[in-house]
């Protein structure tokens, strides 16, 4: 099994302690970090459709994106560039009743190496969160919405309104996740929509440039 095949094996087993010394590994043996994470991302789906079959469950899904995110520590310098631009300040949350931050995180890195600094508010945050923390910032020019639920697509359309509403000024709001579409996010009002964590930085760029 060649070294990147083993790092998806064990993201999926959830084999959270090796995955660091696996990525090194598979990065020793010239594999390139964008290939190592496009694995890991792929094992989450894979995750994803055997708990939609009821092969596996939560505390497995929990552990699979344990293990991820220890492969993504790894991967993170060689990911992301020292950025030479100065963006301003994203905000970046994933959205009220939504727990998942992987791709979150992803998306907060790339955006942070595309130049901006980026306040990481967490998961399940609400509107008022959402919104305080553009009053409470210096310079925010982009706030980034992440949902993973359809379930929580309602929550997305009511920050992204309360956000708009709000009256407050200087920023852009990009949303993305799953289930969200470009058709979604311009029903809701968001300045943009990206479906992954690369388009995201360039878009975000694009929107306050
Ligand atoms: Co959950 N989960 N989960 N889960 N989980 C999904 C999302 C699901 C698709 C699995 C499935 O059924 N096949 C399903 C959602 C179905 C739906 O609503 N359509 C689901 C469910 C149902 C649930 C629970 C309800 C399960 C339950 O309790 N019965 C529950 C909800 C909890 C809650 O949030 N309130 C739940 C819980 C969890 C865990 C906590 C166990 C865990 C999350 C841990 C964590 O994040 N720290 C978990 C996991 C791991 C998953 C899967 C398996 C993997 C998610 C992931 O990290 N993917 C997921 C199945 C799947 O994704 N196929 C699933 C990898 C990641 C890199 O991709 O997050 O999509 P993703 O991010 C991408 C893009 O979406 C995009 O860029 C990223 C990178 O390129 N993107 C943006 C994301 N945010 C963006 C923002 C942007 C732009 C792009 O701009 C701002």
């Amino acid at each position: 099994m060649s070294k990147i095949a083993e790092v998806k094996a064990k993201v999926e087993a959830g084999k959270a302690k090796l995955i660091a010394g696996l990525v090194q590994e598979a990065l020793d043996e010239g594999n390139a970090a964008g290939d190592i994470l496009e694995a890991m991302i792929e094992s989450m789906g894979v995750v994803g459709d055997k708990f939609s079959t009821g092969d596996l469950f939560v505390p497995e899904m929990l552990m699979a994106a344990k293990a991820m995110s220890k492969g993504v520590e790894v991967l993170k310098p060689l990911l992301t560039g020292e950025s030479t631009s100065s963006l301003g300040t994203c905000v970046i949350g994933t959205v009220e009743g939504d727990l998942h931050d992987i791709g979150k995180n992803l998306v907060a890195m790339m955006i942070e190496s595309a130049g901006f600094k980026v306040v990481d508010l967490g998961v399940d945050v609400s509107a008022e969160k959402f919104i305080n923390a553009v009053k409470d910032n210096e310079n925010v020019t982009l706030v980034a919405c992440s949902g993973l639920l359809t379930s929580t697509m309602p929550a997305m359309k009511g920050t992204v309104q309360a956000l708009k509403a709000s009256g407050l000024k200087g920023f852009k709001v990009i949303v993305g996740g799953a289930p969200l579409t470009e058709a979604f996010a311009a029903e809701v009002g968001a300045d943009g929509f990206a479906p992954d964590a690369g388009s995201a930085a360039v878009k975000a760029k694009e929107l306050v440039s």
